[in-house]
């Protein structure tokens, strides 16, 4: 077993996602990931504007991340961080400022690493600053099905060769689930038991996410929360 502990600094995964909604494929992947390289904790990072999506697109970043928080909350080596959601003047959030953030946080005393799953790290180098990135934390790639990561070395080692040795890749169990597959079922009216935490699920029918139904019940929120969605 890889074991990511080393000169006695913590190990922290970092995983970042739009969450439109959370699912159990992301639960999942951070689970694993987390075993398998004997991370300490991991901190699930819901993007405040996403830099790849229209924000029209997107539901509201408060959603996102209180549904990330239902779905993780039974986890003790699960956290949620606001980071992203709280850079909401930022016309987009960029992961490179996150990992930057963290960095100053742990002052140094954490090795950091970014779970993403195939699609994303094949994505990599359209990031911002994405040479500063692959320098600066190390990546986990969890294979998915339906994305080959056998192009990985390719893509990637002919800009940055360095950059490959910071890359991990890892095998989780076969989950084809997806935030689009979620949302898609909810507009159809269809049942999305078991796809996502029963609490998330609740979450969406009652705040009537995904759909154009009435919501069934509003999860009564401050009036701060209340502004944080309607921006
Ligand atoms: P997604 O929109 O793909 O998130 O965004 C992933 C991360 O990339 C976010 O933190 C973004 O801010 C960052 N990003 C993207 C583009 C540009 C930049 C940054 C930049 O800084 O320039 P999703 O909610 O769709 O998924 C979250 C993660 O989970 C992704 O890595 C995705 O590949 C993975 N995933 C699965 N993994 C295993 N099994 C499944 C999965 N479904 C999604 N079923």
């Amino acid at each position: 077993m890889l074991h990511a502990n080393s000169e006695e600094k913590q190990s922290i995964g970092l995983m970042g996602g739009t969450f439109d909604p959370i699912h159990l494929g992301h639960l999942v992947t951070a689970e694993e990931v987390r075993i398998k390289f004997g991370l300490d904790k991991v901190i699930f990072v819901p993007s405040g504007h996403p830099p790849h999506k229209e924000a029209k697109d997107v539901s509201a970043p408060e959603h996102r991340y209180l549904m990330t928080v239902l779905a993780t909350i039974t986890n003790p080596y699960f956290n949620v961080s606001r980071v992203e959601v709280d850079r909401m003047q930022a016309e987009r959030t960029y992961t490179i400022e996150t990992i930057r953030f963290f960095h100053q946080y742990y002052e140094g005393k954490a090795n950091l690493f970014f779970i993403t799953g195939a699609d994303a790290i094949l994505e990599i180098l359209s990031w911002k600053d994405y040479q500063e990135l692959l320098s600066i934390c190390s990546f986990i790639a969890a294979t998915r099905p339906g994305y080959s990561l056998s192009k990985l070395e390719e893509t990637i080692g002919e800009v940055c060769p360095e950059a490959l040795c910071n890359i991990y890749v890892v095998e989780i169990p076969a989950m084809a689930i997806s935030s689009t597959f979620i949302r898609n079922r909810v507009s159809e009216g269809k049942s999305i038991k078991y796809l996502t935490p029963e609490a998330v699920t609740q979450y969406i029918l009652k705040n009537g996410l995904y759909s154009d139904a009435k919501p069934q019940y509003k999860t009564p929120l401050s009036s701060d929360t209340k502004n944080r969605i309607l921006k």
